[in-house]
């Protein structure tokens, strides 16, 4: 599984776009799931994703659905690892996730699908900020998109030192360039086994942590909301007494 992620507008369709063709054209099959953490009403984005993939519509060999947020940050992991899960179910070869933006919910997104491509374009300082407050943590290729950009041989020079052990791809989404580039390097990282061992607690955890609030009945829930909510009851003692085996 392989995550795209980075600023809106940075390229990551586009690119997304170009990799689908570019493994359809080795025979594989490929799923390609796009998460808007930020926005449950995405409407727009939605529709411009599938516009964009339009290509790929007709191809049985090609899936492409888009998700929206549950209304919890780790709904977005927890929901996007069941969809990856089942779509390897299903025997796609590559399964590609495209999330926006820099934040948590992306990190939580990358932890999930393993290998993950940060795209950032030329000129966007906020973006290195961000790369450096954290995400790049769990990047495993950094894409450097639009460099028919003025400046992007330059761009490109600084981050090779700021981040010196990370791999980097210089990729023209819209004129096609560097996407083959980019589709080895991915599968070598995929190949290296990235964070495997990683990911899999990842979503064990996240499993029972599903697990554990599933497993308290919503008539108890309601009952404690309505006591607490009148004043008679103590919110921190009736989790304890639910969970008190668990304590420490
Ligand atoms: N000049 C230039 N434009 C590009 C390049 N790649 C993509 N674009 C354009 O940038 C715009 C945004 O591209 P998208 O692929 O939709 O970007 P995105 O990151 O998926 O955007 P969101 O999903 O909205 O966050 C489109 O108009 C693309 O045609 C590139 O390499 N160079
Ligand atoms: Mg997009």
């Amino acid at each position: 599984m392989l995550g795209l992620t980075g600023a809106p507008g940075a390229g990551k369709s586009t690119l997304a776009t170009g990799l689908i063709r570019e493994w359809r054209g080795q025979g594989k099959r490929v799923a390609a799931i796009a998460v808007d953490p930020s926005s449950p009403f995405s409407g727009g984005a939605i529709l411009g994703d599938r516009i964009r993939m339009m290509e790929h519509h007709a191809d049985e060999g090609v899936f492409i659905r888009s998700m929206a947020n549950r209304g919890r940050l780790g709904g977005v992991a927890a929901a996007t690892s069941d969809m990856t899960l089942l779509c390897e179910a299903a025997g796609f070869d590559v399964v590609l996730v495209e999330t926006v933006g820099v934040g948590q919910a992306e990190v939580d997104v990358a932890r999930v699908v393993g290998v993950t491509a940060v795209v950032v374009v030329p000129g966007m300082g906020d973006a290195v900020q961000a790369l450096k407050a954290g995400i790049l943590e769990a990047a495993s290729v950094l894409v450097v998109n639009k460099c028919d950009y003025a400046g992007a041989a330059d761009f490109v020079g600084s981050l090779r030192g700021e981040f010196p052990a990370t791999p980097l791809v210089e990729t023209t989404a819209s004129a096609g360039r560097g996407i083959r580039e980019l589709a080895d390097v991915l599968e070598q990282r995929k190949q290296e086994g990235a964070g495997r061992a990683q990911l899999w607690r990842w979503r064990m955890r996240e499993m029972l942590l599903e697990q554990l609030a599933e497993g308290i009945s919503e008539a108890r829930l309601q009952e404690a909301a309505e006591l607490v909510a009148g004043g008679g009851g103590d919110p921190y003692r009736i989790v304890d007494e639910w969970v008190g085996s668990l304590r420490g």
